[in-house]
């Protein structure tokens, strides 16, 4: 299977990220973590984002807060998909990072997830890779039915407790 690679800018970007992990070893999928900076580290982003496709990477999960242009120079250099994530690490409280990453002028795609939504990137991120592996749609499909199940669940316990007829 073609593996995730989830390239943070800073480590101070790492506790959003979790929930990335969590759901991409949920999902038996490999994943490389690394901390890459478009600014700080920029021959380094420029290797790794050329080389991603002969190293074997299916999807690229960019993080990164303030003026966040790390996911879009990785899609420059790539033809891998990339899923940006803007951190909430500013004054801005994630704007700044959100607008910088969604608002990539045509040619370039990142698609953009929540601001610190990692869970949704990793999530988008199986799906991807589900396309081309069917026991991974099955598992998402799985997991979407223990969502309903348990919305479901809750909506039984509030209708109980708290509607008056
Ligand atoms: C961005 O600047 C990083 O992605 C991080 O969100 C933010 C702050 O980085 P540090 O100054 O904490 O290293 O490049």
């Amino acid at each position: 299977m073609k593996k995730v690679a989830i390239i943070m800018g800073s480590d101070s970007d790492l506790p959003v990220l979790e929930p990335a992990f969590d759901i991409l070893k949920q999902f038996n999928v490999p994943f490389e973590v690394h901390v890459y900076s478009a600014h700080r580290t920029p021959e380094t982003v420029f290797e790794f984002s050329r080389n991603a496709y002969s190293n074997g990477i299916g999807v690229i999960i960019a993080a990164a807060g303030k003026a966040a242009h790390l996911a879009g120079v990785i899609a420059s250099h790539t033809a891998v998909p990339v899923i940006g994530v803007p951190v909430k690490s500013s004054t801005l409280d994630g704007m700044d990072a959100l607008l910088s990453t969604v608002q990539m002028p045509g040619g370039i795609p990142v698609a953009t997830v929540a601001i610190n939504g990692s869970k949704n990137a990793a999530l988008l991120a199986c799906e991807i890779l589900s396309l081309g592996d069917e026991m991974l749609m099955e598992r998402i499909l799985g997991f979407r039915e223990i969502m309903m199940a348990d919305v479901l669940k809750k909506n039984d316990e509030i209708f109980k407790t708290y509607s008056s007829l």
